[in-house]
């Protein structure tokens, strides 16, 4: 992260500029929006007399990257800015990336987009990486600042580039695991790619290590995909191996419930609200004579799944000595 540079302070009686207002960082991202900051030269802040701010958080997928960019346009002068995202890398102590933390589904990379706010105020944002339109999977957006006796935007409007035809007949990306641990996250517990080409498989998915029944691997749902109505089939290849041995486990009434998916929706920047857990399928009957069991189930998108901020899809299993192992994991379109 870069030098602090999105710094906005409150003058509320106007001690320090002499007017109420704000003193913000000196830079166009700050002040592109409100002409009446004026440049403190002395302290590198610029001082915006009469001006009121808000901060709009988003947070976006982590498997973005710095080259993301915010692009925030006020539509009533057209004037535009770009805001650069922050996320904390988790690092191991060798200072490489700390994967098992950096795949948790629960992470987030984020912006804060602090604008003059007021009623007459109406802003479009969207995402721009290496100069095209792009969306980082979903978008979730909320005042960091609930409460705050500033007005809030008139309106602050995301905007979501059409999707390709097509582009939403499957929602799981790299499911055949043929680019290894590409797009896969885990509720907790790390994913790793094991080789089943014995099985004819080739790569698989699996977690690295499970102590509650919620974690497993997992995958974002791009958040445009989803259209209140929309049938999908799941599907997926499943087994079981015992978290040391690699032995095979069953699974049943006796040793447990068998491994599932369950999608999660919530909303919120900085904190989860509108939660909401829907069953996506499972293995009703184990077979422990094949090597690998199916998944296959039937969901239908709901409103709230479509109004959702973001939608994820995990995996559970009730035996904690058990490793789930996925492949041809798929999330396909039922075109009537
Ligand atoms: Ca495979």
């Amino acid at each position: 992260m870069g030098p602090i540079d999105n710094v906005a302070i409150e003058d509320v009686d106007g001690t320090l500029i002499g007017t109420p207002g704000y003193i913000v960082s000196d830079n166009d991202r700050m002040t592109a929006f409100a002409p009446e900051c004026v440049s403190h030269t002395a302290s590198c802040t610029a001082h915006c007399p009469g001006t009121c701010f808000r901060t709009m958080g988003i947070a976006v997928s982590t498997f973005e990257d710095d080259s993301l960019l915010l692009e925030i346009t006020d539509t009533d002068t057209g004037i535009k800015t770009s805001f650069t995202g922050e996320y904390d890398w988790p690092l191991n102590s060798d200072g490489s990336v700390n994967m098992a933390e950096h795949t948790k589904t629960h992470r987030n990379r984020r912006f804060f987009a602090t604008l003059p706010s007021g009623g007459t105020r109406n802003y479009e944002a969207r995402f721009v990486k290496d100069g095209e339109t792009h969306w980082p999977l979903f978008v979730k957006t909320q005042y960091e600042d609930p409460g705050h006796h500033c007005p809030e935007f008139a309106s602050f409007t995301v905007v979501e580039p059409e999707v390709e035809v097509g582009y939403c007949d499957e929602l799981i990306r790299n499911g055949d695991v043929s680019s290894g641990v590409d797009n896969w996250w885990a509720t907790m517990g790390g994913v790793a790619v094991v080789d089943e080409s014995s099985s004819g498989q080739g790569l698989a998915i699996t977690s690295e290590s499970r102590w509650a029944e919620w974690m497993g691997p997992a995958q974002y749902l791009d958040s445009r995909c989803m259209i209140a109505g929309n049938k999908y089939k799941v599907s997926a290849k499943v087994k079981l191996i015992h978290k040391t041995t690699s032995a095979p486990l069953t699974c049943g009434s006796t040793n447990g419930y068998c491994p599932k998916f369950i999608m999660k929706i919530e909303s919120g920047a900085w904190e989860d609200y509108d939660e909401g857990w829907s069953y996506m399928g499972g293995v009703s009957e184990w077979d422990s004579s094949l090597e690998w069991n199916t998944i296959e189930h039937e969901i239908t998108i709901s409103q709230a799944m479509a109004d959702a901020g973001s939608a994820v899809m995990y995996s559970e299993c009730e035996n904690l000595d058990a490793l789930m192992v996925f492949d041809d994991v798929s999330v396909q379109r039922i075109i009537d």
